[in-house]
């Protein structure tokens, strides 16, 4: 039986993204259900039946359901592993993995507040306030609520940015010095560290976060290559398409 991959995503998530790149650099066919985060799909019961936390991206594989980019991005190579996005040799792997858990446990994390600012918090706070507030209610993970429930009210500061700033500069100045003695995050070959940051990347050059990646001539080269690639010019949205306005920094 030909395997139906299904995945649960939102265009300009950053977990759903990464997932996309995966897809499509294995050349994996799959269905999309997207969800508009903007307007709380997110707390639909059929989504929320498939993941409690009601965060996407969820993929769902000849009906085993999966969480968590990173999770979903190993399983992807393990259960397709042509073409390899892992490289060869052990401490190359392990070097990828030190990436795609920073890009889980760190850089996740520190791009939420300036996205939000940028990319939800002016729609949000155009809603009727007592709407949104019964929604974001409703949401299962109390970091995401308060976040939203800031967003929808007295509104995500300039300095409340500032941490969350100071983690996407390290993000960088890692990348830089990964960078200075091999091609790719990982070493030699592009794996999964490339993929698992790239939307990362991506989001600090669509939100202009003080030219973070193109006065890093070594970190805009690799964006350079990473943004040629056609798996990821097919998995990412174009330029422009966030809507918001520009963040408070
Ligand atoms: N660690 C999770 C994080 C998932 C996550 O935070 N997803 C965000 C989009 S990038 C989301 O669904 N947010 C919904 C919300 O804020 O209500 C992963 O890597 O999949």
């Amino acid at each position: 039986m030909l395997a139906v991959i299904e995945l649960y995503h939102s265009t300009h998530s950053t977990c759903s993204q990464k997932v996309r790149i995966c897809l499509a650099e294995k050349g994996l066919a799959w269905t999309g259900h997207h969800l508009n985060l903007r307007r709380f799909d997110q707390l639909q019961p059929e989504f929320l039946a498939l993941n409690p936390a009601g965060l996407v991206p969820v993929l769902v594989d000849s009906g085993h359901v999966l969480t968590e980019s990173r999770i979903i991005n190993e399983y992807l190579e393990d259960a397709y592993p042509r073409p390899r996005l892992c490289p060869e040799g052990a401490y190359a792997r392990a070097r990828m993995r030190l990436w795609t858990r920073y890009a889980d446990e760190v850089a996740t994390e520190a791009v939420k507040l300036p996205s939000f600012v940028r990319n939800i918090q002016p729609e949000l706070q155009r809603m009727p306030r007592a709407e949104a507030l019964a929604a974001i209610e409703r949401m299962p993970e109390a970091g995401v609520r308060a976040r939203w429930r800031k967003a929808a009210t007295e509104g995500i500061s300039a300095e409340d940015l500032k941490p969350s700033i100071a983690r996407l500069v390290e993000m960088v100045e890692r990348m830089d010095r990964a960078l200075r003695d091999a091609p790719w995050l990982a070493g030699d070959e592009y794996s999964l560290a490339d993929i698992d940051i790239a939307p990362f990347a991506q989001r600090l050059v669509r939100i202009d976060l003080f030219g973070l990646v193109a006065e890093r001539p070594r970190v805009n080269d690799w964006y350079a290559r990473m943004t040629s690639r056609p798996a990821y010019a097919s998995a990412m949205p174009p330029a422009g398409s966030e809507g918001g306005q520009p963040a408070p920094v």
